[in-house]
């Protein structure tokens, strides 16, 4: 879409794939490696197959501070062992920015965590909206295993994209299902212990 102008787009509810968009991010099951807490159960469905784990469609803007990005993520059904299929989680390059977040359709969770270790987990649903103060790390779940996540997003074009901590730390918590398979949050057993590996 022509940058510096208005635009309006049509996103439905609650599929959520804009009529269109400047980039579409596919992330499969292989693009996640040590994010799950039962890796060999990964490795095991990834032998079976390279399943779609969320699809991201995005308006692109320069990276200038004033600016906004926003898109669509999809987060589709799923589990890895015991834990629902979820986004990777960043911090944003530059920290002290935040984000928004409406949730079009499905239900889930958020996990939020401070570069301290303080970890939230919100339920976010349909309806919903969800506010991602500066400095908070952010990741998403799906916790219902016959419907998408789906979310609109807008933070600061000049946020940009850190993965490294959480690549190497996880979430203090993570979002599994129990027997019943409802979600509980629990405490995750590999945290921090990457963080100097
Ligand atoms: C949200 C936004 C995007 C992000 C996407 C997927 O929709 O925060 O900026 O890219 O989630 O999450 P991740 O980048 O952690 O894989
Ligand atoms: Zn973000």
């Amino acid at each position: 879409m022509p940058l510096d102008l208005p635009f309006c787009v049509s996103v439905s509810i609650p599929a959520g794939v804009p009529e269109r968009y400047d980039r579409h991010t596919i992330r499969r099951l292989a693009d996640m490696p040590g994010a799950y807490l039962d890796e060999a159960g990964r490795a095991a469905m990834l032998a079976r197959e390279n399943a779609v784990v969320y699809d991201v469609y995005e308006f692109l803007r320069p990276a200038r501070a004033g600016d906004l990005l926003s898109g669509v993520t999809v987060l589709h059904p799923g589990r890895v062992g015991d834990e629902f299929f979820m986004t990777k989680g960043h911090f944003h390059a530059e920290l002290e920015t935040a984000e928004v977040y409406y949730c079009l359709g499905g239900r889930g969770m958020m996990v939020l965590q401070t570069p301290e270790g303080d970890c939230r987990t919100l339920p976010f649903s349909a309806g919903q909206m969800m506010y991602v103060p500066p400095r908070w790390a952010h990741r998403s779940v799906n916790t219902d295993l016959e419907a998408d996540l789906v979310f609109l997003f807008v933070y600061p074009a000049n946020s940009g994209h850190d993965y490294q901590a959480i690549e190497g730390w996880g979430f203090a918590e993570l979002v599994l299902a129990n027997e019943g398979g409802d979600a509980v949050v629990v405490p995750n057993p590999r945290w921090n212990l990457g963080s100097d590996a």
